[in-house]
């Protein structure tokens, strides 16, 4: 269940092309992929810092979760990513130690990875997300 380190910090923003040029000129990273992820209702860049990543956030539906959380809270931070062995078996544990699941099963994320997420209310406020290969 340990995470092997953080996958990534996901960061909601209104206009991915605006902030992809803030993260390339100002802290010199280079956005090496942007992909659509359906499932989720967003468009994401990835930035590689070190092993983790920062993953920026753009909705693509108003019914998005990130739509939501920007009119709400404005851009900003949005979740934190742990990198895991076995997403479906780390996110029974989780359950199993009373943490309250968004996802019960993995699904597809960006990059190819499985992805599940447990619910703010329960993890002291910080969207938590699992991802990884299984
Ligand atoms: N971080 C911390 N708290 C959050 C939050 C976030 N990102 N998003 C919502 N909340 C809080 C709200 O502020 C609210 O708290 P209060 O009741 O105290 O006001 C509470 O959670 C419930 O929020 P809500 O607006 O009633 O519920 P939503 O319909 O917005 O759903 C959530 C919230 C977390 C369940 C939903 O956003 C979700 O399912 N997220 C997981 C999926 C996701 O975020 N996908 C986008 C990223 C995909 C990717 O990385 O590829």
């Amino acid at each position: 269940m340990t995470p092997t380190h953080i996958e990534h910090i996901g960061i909601a923003v209104k206009n991915l092309e605006e902030s992809i040029a803030y993260y390339e000129k100002v802290l010199g990273l280079k956005c090496y992929a942007v992909e659509e992820v359906t499932d989720q209702k967003v468009k994401t860049a990835f930035f590689m810092v070190g092993q983790t990543k920062i993953e920026l956030l753009e909705a693509t539906s108003e019914e998005s979760p990130v739509a939501k959380f920007v009119e709400k809270k404005g851009p900003g931070i949005h979740h934190i990513a742990f990198a895991m062995d076995d997403v479906a078996t780390s996110l029974k544990e989780a359950e199993e130690n009373g943490v309250r699941l968004i996802d019960k099963e993995p699904r597809a994320g960006a990059e190819g990875l499985r992805i599940g997420f447990l619910h703010p209310k329960s993890t002291g406020g910080v969207l938590t997300e699992f991802c990884g290969k299984k």
